[in-house]
């Protein structure tokens, strides 16, 4: 990964002004400090995308902007719904700071999260090719997103460390049957629920979680979805790849 390194420094050096885009439903677990460290070096300017909004609570994204503005501006925007799009041009120009000419903006972020199609929501239309399928955008590319902003484009930072097969679940980079330990990465995300928003995960799969541990609440979902095995008990790995596929498709909204 020795070139992707290259390739990052080389946005960092380029750049005026330097995005991370994360996932708003894990912001934590989606950002790359590696990244962070290498843009506070650079003593660029820098600002926080949540991309994905539209999959979470308005007071979650409250909570999590007033957390994360005390790192960076950070901006809330739906690439789908359009949603903040304006906000963060501005944001950009104010950040920046630059008068009198272009603004060259590098856009960081793992794989998925929505690089591309936060570049395409600020330009206003389809610019920089997206895709569901993670690992899309290959090499750097020059996006004119018209008044005075450019952005570099570029590919996602592969996750590699400890965590590395629960953020390549949450953001879609191995679908869920390709998951070595789906269970694994199905409690965290239900953990995730139980803290921000056990409602929505109840009203979603239609179950009571009340003092279980999240392989229970796991468990519970499997039964209540059917998720069974001949015996008629709940087949554990059926239930999270049940809910896998229900997160990346992005039908849970936390
Ligand atoms: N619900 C929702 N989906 C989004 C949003 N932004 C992007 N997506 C989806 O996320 C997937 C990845 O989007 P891309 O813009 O291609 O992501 P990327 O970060 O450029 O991906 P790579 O180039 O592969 O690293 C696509 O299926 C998009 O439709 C958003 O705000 N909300
Ligand atoms: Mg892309």
């Amino acid at each position: 990964m020795v070139s992707y390194q290259m390739m990052v420094k080389d946005v960092i050096k380029k750049a005026d002004i330097l995005l991370e885009v994360i996932d708003a439903r894990f912001p934590d677990e989606t950002r790359n400090s590696e990244v962070e460290r290498d843009v506070a070096r650079s003593k660029k300017p820098f600002i926080i995308v949540l991309n994905k909004c539209d999959l979470v609570s308005k007071e979650i994204l409250e909570k999590t902007k007033s957390r994360l503005s005390k790192i960076a501006p950070t901006v809330f925007v739906s690439s789908k719904t359009r949603f903040g799009t304006t906000m963060l041009r501005h944001q950009i120009l104010v950040t920046a700071g630059i008068k009198g000419r272009d603004i060259l903006v590098g856009s960081l972020g793992y794989p998925n999260t929505g690089k591309s199609s936060v570049i395409n929501g600020v330009a206003g239309r389809h610019k920089a090719s997206t895709s569901s399928i993670s690992g899309h955008t290959r090499g750097v590319q020059l996006v004119n997103a018209g008044s005075r902003i450019l952005f570099l484009d570029t590919p996602g930072i592969i996750p590699f460390g400890e965590n590395d097969e629960f953020i390549q679940g949450i953001l879609s980079v191995k679908d869920a049957t390709h998951i070595k330990d789906p269970v694994g990465v199905a409690m965290k995300i239900i953990e995730r629920f139980c803290a921000e928003n056990k409602t929505a995960l109840e009203s979603f799969y239609h179950v009571t979680i009340e003092g279980q541990d999240s392989y229970d609440a796991l468990l519970l979902i499997g039964r209540e979805s059917n998720c069974l095995k001949k015996k008629g008990e709940v087949d554990d790995t059926r239930a999270a790849v049940r809910i896998i596929n229900d997160w990346q498709k992005g039908l849970l909204v936390i």
